[in-house]
């Protein structure tokens, strides 16, 4: 009669390393892929492109003029001409309030989600958008100092 003896080692890692948070510092209003102007979408619904240069003098240029009406689809091409990091953040006047105040809070961050993107010098990027709703749409980088600047451009969606 075979007798089979079983050895079980078991061994227990008793490490858990949680994440940390850092308590009320962070906030994540702006953590959304969708605004009160639209949203982003698939690069092969555009049905517009309109090139944005930015500029060390706090100024997008747009080629051409943005005009919308609500639910046009637009390819964003951006490209920094500067010698500083620059941003071309999409959302409405509050959204654009509660994201600069965040930009502020923590300097060193570069952002970047669905509705922003962010480029150092001489870089370039697209960004497809779709707009949607009636709130006027503003465009601006918020980087520290530099909405202040004027490096802001504000366009009305225009009903269909
Ligand atoms: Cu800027």
């Amino acid at each position: 009669m075979a007798y089979k003896k079983r050895c079980v080692l078991m061994a227990l890692v008793g490490l858990w390393a949680g994440p940390l948070f850092a308590g009320g510092d962070h906030h994540h209003e702006h953590g959304s892929e969708s605004s009160k102007v639209g949203l982003t979408v698939a690069d092969s619904e555009a049905t517009a492109t309109i090139h944005v240069n930015m500029m060390d003098s706090m100024r997008y240029e747009f080629s051409p003029e943005p005009n919308f009406k609500s639910g046009d689809v637009v390819t964003f091409v951006i490209t920094n001409k500067g010698k500083m990091l620059h941003e071309f953040s999409i959302g409405d006047e509050k959204e654009q309030i509660s994201h600069r105040k965040m930009m502020q809070k923590m300097p060193d961050m570069v952002h970047e989600d669905g509705n922003t993107v962010s480029l150092q010098p001489g870089e370039s990027k697209s960004l497809t958008w779709k707009f949607t709703g009636d709130s006027e749409v503003v465009f601006a980088c918020n980087v520290p100092g530099h909405f202040e600047a004027g490096m802001v451009h504000r366009v009305t969606l225009n009903h269909k």
